[in-house]
This record gives C-alpha cells, sequence and structure tokens, in this order.
C-alpha cells in the first residue's frame, strides 16, 4: 500500500510559513481563537466537563454528515480489508473511559515569541466520558499484515496547511493501535458525538495530546512505512530550530491548573478576593496513563503541598486537589505545581519550542485581597 504523497497542487495559499511574532494577536490568531474556544476555568470543578464546555480544536471546517450512511474503512496492509457501519462497530462492543484530553499547543500564546497559531493560553482542556469500541477489535477482524509498521487514522475534514492539502490524519504504531486503551468512540458523557466533535465516529487515544484523537473518523490505512502525512511530520514535533529533526509530541506532559479565586473584572479577567480563608481547588493530570502522586501551591513564590481528592476512575482523568490560603490585603500570585508518579515536575518557566507544543509550566494567577 503506498500513501499519496501530499503535493501542493494547488496554488499555495501560506508561501511564506507563518513567522514567530510578540506582542498584540493579528486577526487571523483571534479569528481561530473565535472558532477554537476554550475551557473555562471555572469549569475545572466539574469531574466530567459538560460536552459544551469541553475545549475544541478544529484545524479545517466541521464535516457537514447526515445521520445515516457513515462507514468506516479499513484498507491497506490488512488481510481482510473492511467496510464497516456504524451499527456494526457498535455491535463490537462498547466501554466507557474517562479522558483528560488537552491541546499540545495548550499555553502557545503565552510563550515570546510565539508561532502564529491557535493563541491558547490555559483552557485547551476536558475531561468526557467516551464511549466507544476498543480499536483492537476492529484491527483484529481486518488483521494486521506481517509488513504494517504504522497505522494512519483519517478524518473527513481536509484543508491546507503550510500550502499542503490534505485530510486531517494522524498515526499510532501497531504496537499502540492494538494496545487496551484506544478507543472508536461514538459518544461523549452519555450522548452522540456533538458535530465539533467527531460526530459520527471518532479516535480517543487516552493520555496522549490531542492531536492523536482523530475527529469524523472514516479511514484507516495500516502502512509498511511510517505514515509521513503532514499532521505527522510537519507538526506535532518539539524543536527549537527549523533544521532539527525534533522529537514527536506523545504523552502529555505532567500539568495542573487551578479555578481563579474570587470574582473578576470583566475585560482583564483580574481577580479580587475578600481576605481570610480561601479556598483553592483545582486539578492535575499527565499523560500516558501516569498518575499524579503531589500537588503543590504557590502563594508569592512559597510553596506547601496540597491535598488530592480521591482518584478518579481509571488512569486517564485529571485528579482533583484542594489547597486553603490566608489572604491578606495587598497583591499576591497564587501558582500551582503538579508532580506525577513518574517524579516529573512541572517547571518554572516555559520551555521555548518552535511549534509552541507542550508548555506546562506552572499555572499563575494575579489576585488583589481587600
Ligand atoms: N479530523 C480531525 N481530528 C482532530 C482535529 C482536527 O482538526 N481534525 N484536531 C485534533 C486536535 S489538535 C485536538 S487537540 C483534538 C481536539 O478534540 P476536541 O475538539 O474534541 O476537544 O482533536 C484532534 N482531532
Ligand atoms: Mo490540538
Amino acid at each position: 500500500m503506498t500513501h499519496p504523497t501530499p503535493v501542493p497542487s494547488h496554488p499555495v495559499l501560506d508561501p511564506e510559513r507563518r513567522q514567530h511574532v510578540s506582542g498584540a494577536f493579528s486577526r487571523d490568531e483571534v479569528a481561530l481563537a473565535n472558532r477554537n474556544a476554550g475551557m473555562p476555568l471555572e469549569m475545572l470543578r466539574h469531574d466530567v466537563t459538560p460536552a459544551g464546555m469541553h475545549y475544541l480544536l478544529i484545524h479545517f471546517d466541521i464535516p457537514f454528515v447526515a445521520d445515516a450512511g457513515w462507514s468506516l474503512d479499513i484498507s491497506g496492509s490488512v488481510r481482510n480489508p473492511q467496510r464497516l457501519s456504524l451499527d456494526a462497530i457498535k455491535a463490537m462492543g462498547q466501554v466507557t473511559t474517562r479522558v483528560t484530553l488537552e491541546c499540545a499547543g495548550n499555553g502557545r500564546a503565552t510563550a515570546s515569541p510565539r508561532w502564529q497559531s491557535q493563541p491558547w493560553e490555559h483552557g485547551a482542556v476536558g475531561t468526557a466520558e467516551w464511549t466507544g469500541t476498543p480499536l483492537r477489535g476492529l484491527l483484529e477482524r481486518a488483521g494486521l499484515a506481517d509488513d504494517a509498521v504504522d497505522v494512519a487514522f483519517f478524518g473527513a475534514d481536509r484543508g491546507f496547511d503550510g500550502g499542503v492539502e490534505h485530510d486531517y490524519g494522524r498515526s499510532l504504531t501497531p504496537a499502540i493501535a492494538l494496545g487496551d486503551d484506544v478507543l472508536v468512540a461514538w459518544a461523549m458523557n452519555g450522548q452522540p458525538l456533538l458535530p465539533q466533535h467527531g460526530f459520527p465516529l471518532r479516535l480517543v487515544v487516552p493520555g496522549w495530546y490531542g492531536m492523536a484523537s482523530v475527529k469524523w473518523l472514516d479511514r484507516i490505512v495500516a502502512l509498511d512505512k511510517p505514515f509521513d502525512g503532514f499532521q505527522q511530520v510537519s507538526t506535532y514535533v518539539y524543536k527549537r530550530t527549523r533544521e532539527e529533526h525534533g522529537t514527536p509530541v506523545t504523552a502529555m506532559r505532567v500539568k495542573s491548573l487551578l479555578v481563579p479565586p474570587g470574582i473578576p473584572d470583566w475585560y482583564t479577567r483580574r481577580r479580587l478576593v475578600e481576605r481570610g480563608t480561601v479556598e483553592i481547588f483545582g486539578r492535575a493530570w499527565s499523560g500516558a496513563g501516569t498518575l499524579i502522586r503531589k500537588v503543590e501551591l504557590g502563594v508569592d513564590g512559597a510553596w506547601s503541598e496540597a491535598t488530592l481528592d480521591p482518584p478518579p476512575p481509571g488512569r486517564f482523568a485529571w485528579r482533583g486537589w484542594r489547597a486553603r490560603w490566608t489572604a491578606t490585603p495587598g497583591e499576591h500570585e497564587l501558582a500551582c505545581r503538579a508532580t506525577d508518579a513518574n517524579g516529573d515536575v512541572q517547571p518554572l518557566e516555559q520551555r521555548w519550542d518552535l511549534g509552541g507544543f507542550g508548555n506546562n509550566m506552572v499555572h499563575r494567577v494575579a489576585v488583589t485581597v481587600r
């Protein structure tokens, strides 16, 4: 099976390649921010994010999908190519997993200079209960051939990036694709997927940054060489220079966020808090099923350990944490910092990355106490 090499056959739409910028947001960044909503941080209170409050990242257009007639093709290096209807997929058994998903670009907007793209601050994260059938069952039915070294997943959405036209597509190695955790999901929080979350079918790759969880999934192609699609090799790679080979973005890095306390100023979102005891609440998570070991609350640079809530079901959802702060009048900075079971801890400063990926620096919130 040879995969069509993406060659720009149309006038290149982004011939210059975008540049890094500092300062004011461009009109293009604002337009993207209006399409791709973040989760308001007060929604961290919910164990499971209400579907309409889960963050969204959609590269191209949301495909219009009529109710009936969807099918999923499995082809390439397989012994028994498949075309499966939704009903056939649902009949293959179902599981529900609670999964925290974060966009790899979360926090990009706070880098300087920043890559011109979706200008996320902190909200590109959410937790949902995804219901679907394990991907493994589908791949076993198709039977991966001995020469299959990669498995590519394509959505029904198509567009340009960097001048390259392509269907949104990502791949997983057979070892990961045949693992226990990856789902082909048709429901979110007990309801059919919303159009913006991939109706009628999507991949959910727990423990990974969101780019792997291909929405509007209509094609799986087993490959005899590593997938070279745009979203696999031309982005979602950690690197500091264009020349570098870099490291692919995969599992989420350990991270925590806090619900900004008190009340906000409408325009600046600055916080106003009454003096006295303030209950601080937040969430922490890591990638690849790694559990959270510790969360610390920082007050004006001094750290103390927070109390962890009971663990969530499974290994893939965020964990609540809480702490008490005795607020004294004046200006203060709150921060939170998580450590996972591997001993990985959030950095105090943002690592600079060309595409603005994997930013897990501690979350800081400025507060005025009266
Ligand atoms: N087909 C398709 N799948 C996609 C995307 C996309 O643009 N097209 N965006 C990816 C990215 S970058 C992220 S972070 C997640 C976001 O999933 P959500 O919008 O359901 O939160 O979907 C991923 N799957
Ligand atoms: Mo993303």
